[in-house]
């Protein structure tokens, strides 16, 4: 047999050993071996090439967070009753930078929620070419029909202990599900409280008042359109005169209709947790912003003053609607193989994962088989994150860059992922296959940087 086989066998029996004892070390935490056993089955050229990665345990190191904290939140509702929820920060990779990435407050946050997405932190941030290592936290707190007074408490409290484990060159959380600016500001507000002194650097998506970026808030809906533009412009496409389904109606949804709106698209469709809208002139994205952002409302009321529009109950049915391209944007798993074949059948050109996780890993099967430009979530969404380590360097030097200068760097960064994923696809033979290639180049440089710095 060639040794090139052989030693892809090889990697690939080792690579098989290495997930079974993370599904034995980490039982009942299907999203964590999920995203897990993507990384994995991604880097078999690499370890087949490099022995390297082997010998130093790399892949034994990687798939263990370095810490996971847990801790209770204590806190009073409106009616004078205590109520507890569970906080979580794991601090899963510093091997290039300290700790970085979002709070999810969300009821199904639990452990395994958690370390999938620290882990896919890791290499997003990576891919960034920003110095962050990864992290992530949040609670099972529900912010749903809370009033701004237990908002306020809840995320006091959860701050007076995750406190004693951030600092601006340690760990740096941000939003995600659940945590935007309203909470960003309340998670500061006690943070300087405790620490009695104005570190800014120390959380990121803070308000432009008090040492936030612009273009911090559009930078992942932002961000996820500029990657799937660069994915159609290598096959001599684009959104002009597209039709485009956006699901969820939260940041990284709004800011990506927005954009896309923007390079000439029409958004026929979003949603939110109870069910999707379906507007085929164009969501009025005005509305939509007015009914989520401000008066925290559901999707189903866009239809009362829409009468072109129509809702549906339910989330997987959005992907029943024809579209050119696709940006999941609410949560992970959203995209099932059965709601991927019928994208496919639809004629779907492109989706672009601004969420994290959104396809299952038969959808993705489904869309790479069929030739559909798919853009993972670790490349189409680091936007985000980038900008959030923009906001890290403009706290650290006290400067606060135009909403030009932000959205250009962005652009940037966005391009120069994708062009990276599509090196690393081409140069381990995967030519075009992009998550093969985001995996790749974001293991490649924590890897390295983890063998320099020797057995830790
Ligand atoms: P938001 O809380 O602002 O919005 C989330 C949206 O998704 C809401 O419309 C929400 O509906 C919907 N949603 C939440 N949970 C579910 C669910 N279980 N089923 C269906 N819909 C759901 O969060 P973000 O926009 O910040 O985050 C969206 C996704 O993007 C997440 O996967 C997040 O991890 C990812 N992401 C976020 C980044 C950021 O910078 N914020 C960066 C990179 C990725 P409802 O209004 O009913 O709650
Ligand atoms: O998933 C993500 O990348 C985020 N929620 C953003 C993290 C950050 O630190 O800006």
């Amino acid at each position: 047999m060639a040794v090139a086989a052989e030693q892809e066998i090889q990697a690939r029996e080792y690579i098989q050993a290495v997930f079974e004892t993370v599904q034995r070390r980490n039982p009942n935490e299907s999203e964590f071996q999920q995203a897990v056993k993507e990384i994995l089955e991604s880097l078999v050229p690499v370890l087949a090439k490099h022995p390297k990665y082997r010998e130093q345990g790399i892949l034994e190191r990687i798939v263990e967070p370095e810490r996971l904290v847990t801790f209770r939140v204590p806190w009073v509702d409106d009616q004078g009753i205590v109520r507890v929820n569970r906080g979580f920060r794991v601090q899963f990779n510093s091997a290039i930078g300290p700790y970085k990435g979002g709070l999810r407050f969300h009821p199904s946050v639990n452990a395994s929620i958690i370390k999938f997405l620290g882990f896919e932190q890791t290499f997003k941030n990576s891919l960034t070419g920003q110095p962050i290592g990864g992290g992530k936290g949040g609670s099972d707190f529900d912010p749903k029909d809370k009033s701004d007074r237990e908002i306020m408490r809840f995320t006091q409290s959860f701050m007076t202990e995750l406190s004693k484990y951030i600092g601006p060159d340690t760990d740096i959380p941000a939003g995600d599900i659940g945590v935007g600016g309203r909470e960003i500001g309340y998670l500061f507000g006690q943070y300087k409280r405790i620490r009695g002194a104005h570190e800014a650097g120390v959380l990121t998506g803070k308000g432009t008042l008090y040492g936030g970026s612009l273009a911090r808030t559009e930078a992942t809906g932002y961000g996820c359109v500029y990657f799937v533009d660069e994915m159609l412009a290598a096959k001599g496409l684009g959104f002009e005169g597209s039709t485009v389904v956006v699901s969820g109606s939260g940041n990284v949804a709004i800011y990506a209709v927005e954009k896309a709106a923007q390079l000439g698209a029409k958004v026929v469709a979003c949603s939110d947790s109870n069910g999707y809208i379906h507007d085929p002139n164009g969501i009025d994205l005005a509305a939509v912003r007015r009914l989520k952002e401000q008066e925290r409302k559901r999707i189903a009321e866009y239809v009362l003053d829409h009468p072109g529009a129509t809702y549906q109950e339910g989330c997987s049915g959005i992907w029943s609607i024809p579209c050119d391209i696709a940006l999941p944007c609410a949560t992970q798993n959203e995209i099932d193989e059965d709601a991927a074949k019928l994208l496919v059948k639809n004629g779907v050109k492109a989706v672009g994962e601004g969420a994290n996780m959104p396809s299952t890993l038969q959808a993705i099967e489904v869309f790479l088989q069929a030739g559909v430009l798919f853009g993972p979530a670790k490349a189409a969404n680091a936007g985000g994150v980038a900008v959030s380590a923009l906001e890290m360097a403009q706290n650290s030097t006290r400067q606060a860059w135009e909403f030009e200068e932000v959205d250009a760097r962005l652009h940037g960064i966005m391009r120069s992922i994708y062009q990276n994923s599509v090196q690393a696809a081409e140069e381990y033979g995967h030519p075009g296959n992009l998550v093969v290639g985001a995996n790749i180049a974001g293991f490649l440089k924590v890897a390295d940087a983890m063998i320099a710095q020797g057995v830790v």
